[in-house]
């Protein structure tokens, strides 16, 4: 088993997508193994996004993703982190699966519904940010 993290951003909270998101999580066969909410300050989201400050998009991914609730959780599954990815689509929408879950809710290349770590380093950096000793 592979433990990822995983994020239902602000855009597909306000949307009232939590419920597809996560029966997609379950149909896939991940085990949700925490979850919470969360609402960021700016403080927390460019301390989440830090490897993207010197990006011209760090602004407005820093004021997006704190601007409202966040559905977090830790995903177990064989090979979970490149599922995960797999399932969410690439980070631009257009670019994305017709199944996949940034094809079908994204708004746009920033506001893309789902985040997902991209390594087993990240993964566990992230969860140690949103669970700390829980995680
Ligand atoms: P990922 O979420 O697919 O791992 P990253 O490259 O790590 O993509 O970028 C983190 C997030 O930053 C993306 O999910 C998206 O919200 C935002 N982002 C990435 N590239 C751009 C861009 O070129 N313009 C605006 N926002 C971007
Ligand atoms: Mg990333």
């Amino acid at each position: 088993m592979e433990r990822t993290l995983a994020i239902i951003k602000p855009d597909a909270v306000q949307r009232q997508l939590v419920g597809v998101i996560i029966s997609e999580i379950e149909k896939n066969d991940f085990h949700i193994a925490a979850i919470t909410t969360q609402r960021l300050t700016a403080a927390q989201a460019a301390s989440f996004y830090d490897k993207y400050r010197a990006t011209p998009f760090y602004d407005s991914l820093v004021a997006t993703m704190s601007s409202g609730q966040l559905f977090v959780l830790l995903l177990e599954k064989a090979d979970a982190i490149q599922a995960w990815r797999r399932l969410m689509g690439p980070t631009d929408p257009e670019r994305a699966e017709p199944g996949s879950l940034r094809r079908r809710f994204a708004i746009d290349l920033q506001q893309n519904s789902v985040h997902g770590a991209d390594s087993p380093e990240t993964a566990e950096k992230e969860i140690n940010f949103f669970f700390g000793e829980r995680g």
